[in-house]
């Protein structure tokens, strides 16, 4: 059996032709994924560093503030390479955004889309207007780092089970573990790939996925225990609430709340599902779930964010009734249900 060319080829060749250059020159580069990262982000910012690392790129991985990642995400090799943003060149010679869907997410480090020699913009989100100088954006990849390996095959390096870890982290996290519609056969194809480098992927996914202190438990009553069903708004909305203050009485930091909404959104009667998490500043930070017949990501955009159809988020500095509110009146509207 022959298998067709990777699907991202002709969207990647400029780009690795750029990163290519670059390596060649012992250029300097600055990768970063967005605020806050998650799995595909660090994975896919860690793995397109190591790979322009072996291919002779000075590299500075790094993100933007606050600089701190989530125990979940910690232990990828190289994080402990990362880079605070206060000490990368302010004008690298290339500055590659990994995962972020607007500028906006890249918090301090946007300017670098300017000030580098060149930007490189490697990206699946729906919601990305569209920056950087070479754009490797694809709303059908189903996580940035499938991008990263067309990349990385273009570059000529080799997978070995440190970049595999990396790309099967952020693989696994995007597709839901192959649960979400976006995964497709390729999607398959690319973690059969990760697989055969030896990688221990029971042991990524348990780290990712199904690793919580005992006190989570605690939280997580509390918080399903407040959700409210709203079956005439839209397709059904299921919504609930914590903040980063709740999590510390349960002895939890602030990143214990982003799993609430993977328990919120299994709701039946509701399409969409919603959970609003207060932030120390007093913002909300809002992540939305659809089960299909809803598009979140309009949902969001809406609202100043954006992400997936299935998956969205955005922050509000409304109170939380005002937020819901504003969330209801959009479910209502007619133009957020996938056609
Ligand atoms: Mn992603």
């Amino acid at each position: 059996m022959t298998l067709s060319p990777p699907r991202g080829s002709d969207l990647t060749a400029e780009a690795t032709a750029v990163l290519a250059a670059a390596a060649a020159d012992r250029a300097t580069v600055v990768l970063s994924g967005h605020v806050q990262p998650d799995a595909d982000a660090l994975g896919s910012t860690l793995a397109l560093a190591e790979g322009l690392r072996r291919r002779g790129a000075r590299v500075l991985p790094t993100f933007p503030e606050p600089f701190t990642l989530p125990a979940s995400l910690a232990w990828l090799p190289g994080a402990d390479a990362l880079v605070p943003s206060s000490e990368v060149p302010a004008s690298p010679d290339v500055f590659v955004s990994l995962d972020a869907a607007s500028p906006a997410r890249l918090g301090e480090l946007a300017p670098l889309l300017q000030r580098a020699g060149t930007s490189v913009v490697v990206d699946h989100h729906a919601s990305n207007p569209g920056f950087g100088r070479v754009r490797v954006v694809d709303p059908a990849a189903p996580a940035t780092v499938t991008l990263v390996a067309d990349l990385l095959d273009g570059l000529g390096v080799q997978l070995d089970r440190r970049l595999a870890t990396c790309l099967y982290a952020g693989l696994a996290a995007d597709t839901g573990s192959f649960r979400f519609g976006s995964t497709r056969p390729d999607t398959h194809e690319l973690a059969a790939r990760l697989l055969a480098t030896g990688i221990d992927h029971a042991a990524i996914s348990r780290r990712l996925f199904d690793t919580a202190p005992f006190s989570w438990l605690g939280l997580l009553s509390v918080v399903a225990g407040r959700a409210t069903l709203e079956p005439d708004v839209g397709a059904g909305l299921v919504w609930t609430w914590s903040s980063t203050a709740e999590a510390a009485e349960h002895g939890l930091p602030g990143e214990q709340l982003e799993a609430l909404v993977d328990v919120v959104r299994a709701t039946q009667e509701a399409d969409v599902a919603c959970v609003l998490k207060g932030q120390d500043d007093g913002s909300w930070s809002v992540s939305l779930r659809s089960r299909g017949a809803t598009d979140v990501a309009r949902v969001a955009a809406a609202l100043g964010g954006g992400g997936h159809s299935a998956a969205a988020g955005f922050t509000s500095d409304r109170d939380r009734e005002g937020t819901v509110a504003a969330l209801r009146s959009l479910l209502g509207g007619p133009a957020i249900m996938v056609s």
